[in-house]
């Protein structure tokens, strides 16, 4: 069936496909590219070991490049598909780091949008409880962190506007800007700076829509996606939106770097998938955490404590980071008229468009 869809082509040939990989059953998920098992298609792509030292790969809690398993798609050059190149344990750190740590202010996230400051302050804090007790009731109210759509990191994105600004930056993670640029590094960018992320926060029902990142004002710097948690089916189409997408399955700690040609195609997530194996967290995500960590590493143990409200999560949630050079080195933002600047500033606290004709982010309730 998708075959037939791709096959198809047309003008809505991406549009049919996310409908049909967004309702199809289960049964209809067999042309999709698993790099955990890859096939037609995949090539292997070649990596730029001596970039990055090991024990740089080992701070950021990565294996030494030399062992990763990489990836690249005929007919995208510049898609590079990295499975899970973190050592046992250390995902844990980045999935606490995306519940606990980078929700809190300065950084923004969609629950801002309609809710007091004070409320939002401590979402982990006051999600806890709720999480630890939760039980398999569908009707009980959802807690905060349930209801996180997305955060934004560095220079916050505008949804309304599409646009970063000079005016609305705060400091970026350092621990997820050194993860960042070993990633890139690796993969011929070493000159990359993680300037913006987008968090992406996923429930078994949300998707995110057809869309391309283009708001960055340099394009010759990757984007670098890191997924944990349950599945997804990633779509990557081509130039123009009515090119039908190719489909790939994004487990939990794949990484995806989309560069040159394929810096600028559209893509999409119609769907989170259960652990395909069958247990509720993927087994990756039970590896208990190193215990041989320098004291440099970026890595911070995470307590049993902690991990417990993180895997609570998980069972029903993916998370994704996206992160990106919004400048090139020595760019500034072009000059906005006074005028620009008012609209930009007033549009800060407009919420998320959830239902315009095109929505980067289609389907996410709070967005
Ligand atoms: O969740 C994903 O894998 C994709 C995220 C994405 O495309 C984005 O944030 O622009």
């Amino acid at each position: 069936m998708a075959a037939a869809l791709t096959q198809e082509g047309g003008e809505d040939a991406f549009r049919r496909l996310f409908r049909f990989y967004r309702r199809g059953d289960r049964s209809d998920l067999g042309g999709i590219i698993d790099f955990s098992a890859p096939g037609d298609k995949v090539v292997s792509s070649e990596l730029s070991i001596s970039s990055v030292s090991d024990q740089d790969a080992f701070r950021a809690g990565l294996q030494p490049v030399s062992q990763w398993k990489a990836y690249g798609l005929e007919g995208y050059p510049g898609f590079i598909f990295i499975s899970n190149p973190f050592l046992s344990g250390c995902q844990h750190h980045w999935v606490k780091q995306c519940l606990k740590t980078y929700p809190q202010k300065p950084n923004v996230c969609n629950l801002d949008m309609h809710m007091a400051a004070e409320e939002t302050t401590d979402l982990w804090g006051q999600s806890q409880k709720h999480l630890r007790s939760k039980g398999s009731s569908k009707c009980a109210p959802r807690s905060l962190l349930e209801r996180l759509r997305w955060v934004t990191l560095g220079y916050h994105y505008n949804w309304n506007t599409k646009k970063y600004s000079a005016d609305h930056y705060t400091p970026f993670p350092s621990d997820l800007a050194f993860l960042s640029e070993q990633m890139a590094a690796a993969c011929g960018f070493q000159g990359f700076r993680a300037e913006a992320g987008i968090l992406n926060y996923y429930r078994f029902d949300s998707s995110l829509g057809i869309h391309v990142d283009e708001s960055e004002l340099d394009h010759s710097q990757p984007l670098i996606s890191f997924s944990f948690g349950q599945s997804s089916i990633f779509l990557l189409g081509g130039l123009k939106r009515d090119e039908a997408p190719t489909a790939m399955f994004m487990h939990s700690g794949d990484i995806m770097i989309m560069s040159g040609f394929s810096r600028l195609l559209y893509h999409a997530v119609p769907r989170i998938l259960p652990n395909p194996e069958g247990t509720a967290l993927p087994s990756c995500l039970e590896e208990a955490f190193p215990s041989d960590l320098p004291d440099s590493s970026v890595i911070k143990h995470c307590s049993e404590e902690d991990w417990k409200i993180c895997t609570k999560y998980l069972e029903t949630s993916r998370i994704n980071m996206t992160i990106r050079q919004v400048l090139a080195v020595g760019q500034s933002f072009p000059n906005e008229s006074r005028g620009e600047r008012e609209r930009h500033a007033a549009s800060e606290s407009c919420d998320h468009p959830e239902n315009g004709e095109v929505k980067r982010h289609k389907l996410n309730a709070d967005r």
